[in-house]
């Protein structure tokens, strides 16, 4: 693939959750030498050190969300780091829970409104993460991040979202923990969601490629958020909730060298690694070789550029 300009950003989001730990997240990619993978495919890898949230009010006390204000601070943050990165690069957030991408998806979107492009969004998660503050159930904003860019509302003391992602421009891949409220609202979107009985059923090549052609035809930005949750806890234990079904690292390894093979991802988040909970850095590194399979990393170069 054409070498890229890596843009590493570390944000150690831990407020979108009650358990602690995902503030780790960043340095474990570095300790699992992400700059040296991309360094070895032949990209250059620019590291941004580890970002702080913007100056942000006390938390209320009467919330019944957890941390709202934190997570301001940080959607404010990261939308700007977004818009000042993606022109003169390929930014990789380092997350930090997926609270995270509230602000860079939502930056994202912005970029790609200036440039005159759509924004698609791949989300590759156990959950759905579509509610809004009034759906919460838990009150943890790491379940609202699709909610909040594809501009459902409810988000008050938050950013604006100046450029919403339209709901046919997401694709959410590896569903099997989905609330009854994100259910009842992605049943009623253009969202398209394939979980992981459709997965056991027909394989992730299918949705896919599907995807990706669609990203293709409109000449799209194609920004990835890869929840470590979306693997199997056997293959990925370090993340607070582990749902058992998950992707296989077959299937996790076939998604990422076919979002390379496409030749569209423009930015990509890695989330919810909480390092506390790892094995030797096991999932650390998995994550890290998924990165790498995303930027060119392969046993034999592929014939054909075609999706599938
Ligand atoms: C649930 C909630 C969640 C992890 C996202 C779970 C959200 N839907 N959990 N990622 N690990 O609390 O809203
Ligand atoms: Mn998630
Ligand atoms: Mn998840
Ligand atoms: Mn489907």
């Amino acid at each position: 693939m054409n070498a890229k300009h890596c843009i590493l950003i570390g944000a150690p989001v831990d407020s979108g959750k009650r358990r602690a730990g995902c503030l780790m997240g960043p340095d474990a990619y570095r300790t699992a030498g992400l700059a040296e993978a991309l360094t070895d495919l032949g990209h250059t890898v620019e590291d941004l050190g580890n970002l702080t949230p913007a100056s942000h009010p006390t938390e209320p006390g009467d919330s019944h969300l957890h941390q709202p204000s934190k997570t301001v601070g940080w959607t404010h943050r990261l939308i700007r780091t977004a818009e000042e990165t993606m022109p003169r690069g390929l930014p990789i957030f380092l997350g930090g829970d997926h609270a995270l991408a509230l602000g860079s998806v939502a930056g994202v979107a912005n970029h790609a409104a200036k440039e005159e492009r759509p924004l698609f969004v791949l989300w590759l998660d156990a959950h759905s993460d579509f509610h809004t503050p009034e759906t919460s159930g838990s009150g943890n904003l790491h379940g609202t991040p699709l909610g909040y860019v594809t501009g459902r509302g409810g988000f008050a003391g938050f950013p604006v979202v100046t450029n919403p992602v339209p709901q046919e421009n997401i694709c959410i891949i590896g569903l099997r923990s989905v609330d009854n409220a994100e259910r009842d609202a992605l049943q009623n979107s253009q969202i398209r969601f394939h979980d992981m009985r459709e997965i056991d059923e027909s394989g992730i090549a299918k949705p896919l490629a599907a995807f990706l052609e669609t990203v293709a035809e409109h000449n799209g930005l194609l920004h990835v958020s890869l929840d470590v949750d979306f693997l199997d806890p056997s293959i990925a234990p370090a993340v607070g909730t582990t749902v058992p079904g998950g992707a296989t690292i077959r299937e996790g390894h076939l998604a990422m060298e076919m979002i390379c093979d496409s030749g569209l991802m423009t930015s990509l988040d890695l989330v919810e690694l909480n390092p506390f909970l790892d094995e030797r850095g096991r999932t650390a590194q998995v994550m890290v070789d998924l990165a790498a399979s995303s930027l060119g990393r392969r046993v034999f170069d592929r014939p054909t550029r075609s999706f599938l």
